[in-house]
């Protein structure tokens, strides 16, 4: 069971497993100074009583016999000015995993207890230090796997959903004030909703919602990484791009059609976005038995992928395996078509292949071509690295608050209903108002009805 009242006092090590030149031990709550007091000594071995906040200390941690474990620099963060919002206290020692775990072990001797996963973010969120869409970005920052995915998380962090969120949640409590003034006056109905441009409004806030709902799709792009099948007929040299593409030579490469034989898959940052790039056996019809499983995956990634890249052999022509490969891509809008070998003259070239709206011609031998290539998957998938890290508009980054916008959008579809059949009966509106905000207080973790008071009497003036 968790502890949401925050009673004790957590401990744990804030810094990763292993070696490093330093590790912290960081400790949140009442007892967190008093903690201090008691391991920390001076370098003279002499106790010390008094902590300024935010001030480090040089000194030795030493356990119950007074001996010493590490010499460390302490710091004081008198709550409620610490993440947690509580009394925070961190030491760092040297980083050596036995070191900060003795040190970790005294504190808890001393009445800490160790945190869960997660709690110090808890107590932040509790205490009113950040709310839930930063406490979820401070998890993605970890977890950031790339440039942009890092940044993201960061604007995230910083509180760009939670104002996009509270200037909806603003809106659709300026248009309740109105709903409920139609309730209160019900001959004047129609007016009042009138003046209030209530549906105006709800569309508007539609509008913006639909917008952050398709943010997602980015959003996850970014997350998951963007997925590249490289597909094509044996031997056009997929696996000569993938280790282009790489810069370096991962995959097999030979002049025997069938050399890859089961999928590949690798990842790269390109300008910060991450891609994962999957190599596939070539396709054509054979009776191997090995080679048949991998043609089969080919079709399996071809389907999963956000990117194809569908690779022909220019110095040779389109084949009749070119041709049935085609028959596979049809009727999808993600594939570039790549033509491979432009080093031994083409004769086929991109403006033969007038059925894709993408192509490239390139080299993989060679290395040529491969920065347009990689211009034309991001183009593909419409992220601008610069625009992603330039961006004020903030991406949904968890499932949790697309399905919490999803459930307020359709909360405003129905408000929508109800006023397009009529003005029928406001208190529907109202319900339906409420639950849309009930669903956005959800996603930065604030469900409260009193700051609704503040904008009714702020903005609308009942009576005049
Ligand atoms: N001249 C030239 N040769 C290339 C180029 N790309 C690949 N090749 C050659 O083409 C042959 C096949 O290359 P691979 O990369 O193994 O082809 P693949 O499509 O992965 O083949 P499978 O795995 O059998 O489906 C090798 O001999 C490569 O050296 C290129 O751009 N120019
Ligand atoms: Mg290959």
């Amino acid at each position: 069971m968790r502890d949401y009242m925050c009673e004790d006092t957590i401990a744990a090590i804030g810094t990763p497993v292993g070696k490093g030149a330093i590790g912290i031990v960081r400790i949140s709550g009442k007892k967190a100074l008093k903690i201090l007091k008691e391991l920390f000594r001076t370098k003279k071995g002499e106790r010390k009583e008094t902590f300024e906040e935010r001030k480090m200390y040089y000194g030795l941690v030493v356990n119950e016999f007074e001996e010493p474990i590490d010499e460390v620099l302490a710091v004081y963060m008198k709550g409620p000015r610490s993440f947690t919002g509580e009394d925070v206290v961190e030491i760092h020692s040297h980083g050596g995993i036995v070191v900060v775990r003795k040190i970790l072990r005294e504190v808890l001797k001393k009445g800490a207890r160790l945190a869960e996963p997660g709690e110090f973010t808890m107590r932040a969120f509790i205490n009113g230090k950040i709310d839930l869409t930063q406490a979820e970005a401070i998890n993605q920052l970890i977890e950031a796997k790339s440039e942009v995915e890092a940044k993201v998380a960061l604007k995230q962090l910083e509180g760009n959903l939670s104002k996009k969120i509270e200037e909806l949640r603003d809106n659709l409590l300026e248009l309740k004030a109105y709903i409920e003034a139609a309730v209160d006056f019900p001959e004047e109905e129609i007016e009042i909703l009138e003046k209030g441009q209530v549906k105006g409004k709800i569309l508007e806030a539609l509008d913006k919602l639909k917008k952050l709902i398709e943010s997602y799709e980015e959003g996850k792009l970014i997350r998951e990484g963007i997925k590249v099948a490289i597909v094509g007929r044996p031997n056009v040299g997929k696996s000569s791009l993938l280790n282009a593409l790489l810069k370096e030579e991962r995959a097999i490469v030979t002049e025997i059609p069938g050399t890859t034989r089961d999928i590949i898959e690798e990842s790269i940052t390109l300008k910060g976005i991450p891609l994962r790039l999957i190599d596939t056996a070539g396709i054509r019809e054979t009776l191997e038995k090995v080679e048949r499983i991998g043609i089969k995956r080919s079709l399996e990634k071809l389907r999963e992928a956000d990117v194809i890249l569908f690779v022909v052999d220019g110095s040779k022509g389109l084949t009749e395996e070119d041709l049935k490969i085609l028959n596979h891509l049809k009727g999808k809008e993600n594939v570039i078509a790549v033509v491979n070998k432009r080093d031994l003259g083409l004769k086929v070239k991109c403006s033969d292949l007038k059925g894709f709206k993408k192509c490239v011609e390139v080299s993989a031998k060679e290395e040529k071509g491969i920065e347009e290539l990689t211009e034309k998957i991001l183009e593909l998938v419409m992220i601008e690295p610069e625009a992603v890290l330039g961006k004020e508009e903030p991406l949904i980054t968890s499932e949790r608050q697309k399905r919490l916008l999803e459930e307020a959008k359709g909360a405003l579809e129905r408000v929508l209903k109800s006023l397009d059949e009529g003005f029928e009966s406001p208190e529907f509106l109202s319900i339906d108002l409420n639950e849309a905000l009930e669903k956005l207080g959800m996603i930065v973790g604030k469900i409260t009805t009193e700051d609704m008071f503040d904008i009714i009497f702020s903005r609308f003036c009942i009576g005049k």
